[in-house]
């Protein structure tokens, strides 16, 4: 057995108003939750240090970057790389990035027990759009405010096993598991903002939200053969609902673990990584099953 004890650290609503030392505090909070229970990694969600900002129109871009962090980890992250590492624990976490030839991306980071960021991620698939949308109850910049992500879906050898990252919107799309399975991944970590109600749609509520949610980590975990562990960040901010729901799926694409609430609330689960060992080597045996030659259409235009 090859044991990952994984803390799946939701969080609840993070007002706009509200400071990033005060959110890290929060944070820190549910890493000593995570170390009492045993955890040797901690995932905390999408853009976890703020209040989902693409909701916001903005046009001043000083205002936009605010928004950002320009260096990892910052004055206001310290705290948490020093107590994962003092615990001994290996931490994953997204946030806005402002590089410093002035790109911005939605990003999330791998830091092992020792406190090194071994892998960075940054998100592919944008939803939303860029300009403000009269016709939206409420709006999505998040085409406005990133761009598209440049490191693709690499795996990452750490904590003695095969890691990779998504974000969001990505765990939609199956191309994002299939991308990582094919490179043998073990646990595929996420965390997402998902609004409780469609902007465009006001029939679709919650419910169909949580859905669609389960049906899109449980099927890229059983058909990849691999652990992946989603992580909301929930509750209203602000007047705007956002889905709870985190959930731990294991390589049979089953729910291991799942909140009930929309606050900061903590899911472990001691994940074995060689239970990924059987659906790689029979039904997703991906060497002797695949046939490629009729998924060219996937990557043309
Ligand atoms: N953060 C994020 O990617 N949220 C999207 C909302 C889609 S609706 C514009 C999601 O897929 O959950």
């Amino acid at each position: 057995m090859r044991i990952v004890t994984l803390a799946a650290a939701q969080l609840g609503p993070i007002q706009r108003a509200e400071s990033r030392q005060h959110v890290v505090a929060r944070m820190l909070e549910l890493m000593d939750q995570a170390k009492a229970k045993g955890a040797t990694m901690i995932l905390y969600p999408e853009l976890a240090l703020t209040t989902f900002f693409p909701r916001w129109y903005m046009e001043d871009q000083a205002e936009v970057d605010a928004w950002f962090e320009r260096e990892m980890p910052n004055a206001a992250t310290l705290p948490l790389f020093e107590r994962a590492k003092e615990y001994g624990m290996a931490m994953s976490f997204g946030y806005a990035e402002l590089t410093p030839e002035g790109r911005h991306f939605n990003t999330c980071i791998l830091v092992d027990r020792t406190g090194k960021i071994v892998g960075k991620y940054r998100k592919t698939h944008l939803p939303g759009h860029s300009e403000f949308d009269t016709s939206r109850a409420f709006q999505h910049l998040e085409k406005r405010y990133f761009e598209p992500g440049d490191t693709g879906f690499p795996v990452w050898r750490t904590e003695g096993g095969l890691f990779g990252m998504c974000i969001c919107n990505d765990r939609r799309w199956p191309e994002t598991y299939r991308v990582m399975g094919l490179q043998g991944v073990e646990m595929v970590l996420l965390g997402y903002n998902t609004p409780s109600v469609n902007s465009q749609k006001a029939d679709e509520g919650p419910e169909k939200r949580l859905f669609h949610n389960r049906l899109s980590v449980q099927a890229g975990a059983y058909q990849n053969s691999t652990w992946v562990a989603a992580v909301a960040k929930a509750g209203n901010e602000d007047g705007f609902p956002l889905i709870g729901g985190s959930l731990i799926v294991d390589p049979n694409g089953e729910i291991v673990a799942e909140a009930t609430t929309e606050d900061d609330e903590l899911l472990v689960h001691a994940c074995d990584l060689d239970a990924t060992k059987f659906g790689k080597a029979t039904i997703f045996d991906f060497a002797r099953h695949r046939r490629i030659e009729h998924y060219g259409r996937i990557t043309a235009q």
